[in-house]
């Protein structure tokens, strides 16, 4: 560059910035300033990669059982805040996790609200989850949902704390701003209840009730019971071979439709048997996974943690990974899946 043409540069970079002064208070940018950091080539998600092993979270969880009530904290959880997006509840960039804690005797309210939730539960047995007046007891590695807009609430009549894990779309509702709740003061008549297994009955029997139409596209079954996912994994895993990225690897399904249990978050269970190694893989789905038996070795980005039972661990959206398995595995896990599928959006690479 000659010396006229650098100072001609210069010059235009000072009319530019200039220009940008003036427009902002107009509420203007220019979009050649911002355009590469918006249309990525990849994924470039302030999301990271995290571990939350659950020793450590269950001491402080413990300690958050002294200093507050269920019936006080409404729901007592400790929000699981992914590194790279602190204070904004989020464990994905679309997703939040928590660990919730509910003592024996205590009552989690009811309400209602659009974010639609699951839960994997870790530790107890035969604490309840009511869901639209249906009590679903709870034990360990049991996945249960509370779809959008369904009355919820939570007791332990049992003498042990139970513990589960919270996946919720709060970050996706807010995106889109379309948070609405309720809670059961503001209600006239008495929420309806149902009979235990009710819907376990109408829907989860290979059954459904005749001339049934489905009023929303979330499963109307609420609790998929480990013993009988673990089941399912076992005779998979006895009879092929495994998938070298998934070893066996089964999503949980809306009974009624085939689709995902909730339209907004889909989740998984995957076996992989002792010292198997899966092939590198990625999606570009962030998601969160948890430990339910075994262990597992995580590798990513250069980096290597070893996963716990119970514990908790996020791979961001496009994130190449391996696992290696230290004993028999079963790994629950959930993201936003769904929501990208419908958008076309969805990519993996094998
Ligand atoms: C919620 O309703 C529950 O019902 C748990 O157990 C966690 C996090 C954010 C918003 C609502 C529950 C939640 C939540």
């Amino acid at each position: 560059m000659s010396k006229n043409n650098a100072a001609t540069a210069v010059d235009a970079a000072a009319a530019r910035r200039d220009f940008y002064s003036r427009i902002d208070p107009a509420n203007l940018a220019p979009l050649w300033e911002q355009l590469h950091n918006l249309v990525t080539r990849t994924p470039a998600s302030a999301c990271q990669a995290v571990h939350w092993p659950y020793r450590e979270v269950r001491g402080y969880l413990r300690e958050a059982g002294d200093l507050i009530t269920a019936e006080e904290a409404i729901r007592r959880v400790l929000i699981l805040e992914n590194p790279g997006m602190r204070g904004q509840a989020a464990a994905t960039t679309s997703l939040y996790a928590g660990l919730q804690l509910i003592l024996p005797g205590e009552i989690a309210p009811p309400h209602r609200h659009t974010q639609s939730a699951l839960r994997l539960i870790l530790e107890g047995e035969g604490a309840y989850t009511s869901v639209e007046g249906e009590k679903t007891p709870m034990k360990r590695g049991d996945f249960v949902i509370t779809p959008s807009w369904t009355w919820h609430e939570h007791g332990n009549e049992t003498d042990q704390p139970m513990v589960w894990l919270d996946g919720l779309d709060v970050p996706l509702v807010a995106m889109l701003d379309a948070s609405f709740a309720e809670n059961t003061g503001e209600l006239k008549a008495p929420l309806p209840q149902k009979n235990p297994g009710d819907s376990r009955a109408r829907y989860g029997s290979n059954l459904l009730p005749v001339d049934y139409v489905a009023p929303t596209p979330a499963s109307p079954l609420f609790s998929y019971p480990y013993a009988d996912t673990l089941a399912a994994l076992r005779t998979l895993a006895a009879g092929e071979t495994a998938d070298a990225c998934h070893g066996y690897k089964l999503r949980y399904a809306n009974p009624v439709t085939g689709g995902y249990p909730m339209p907004t978050i889909g989740a998984f269970i995957q076996l992989l048997p002792d010292g198997f190694a899966t092939a590198p893989y990625r999606c570009s789905a962030g998601t969160v996974y948890a430990v339910i038996d075994g262990a597992v070795k995580v590798t990513l980005d250069g980096k290597e943690f070893v996963a716990q039972p119970n514990d908790v661990f996020v791979i961001p959206s496009w994130a190449g990974h391996r696992f290696e398995a230290q004993g028999e595995t079963t790994l629950f896990s959930f993201s936003d899946r769904p929501v990208q599928e419908m958008l076309g959006l969805w990519r993996e690479q094998r």
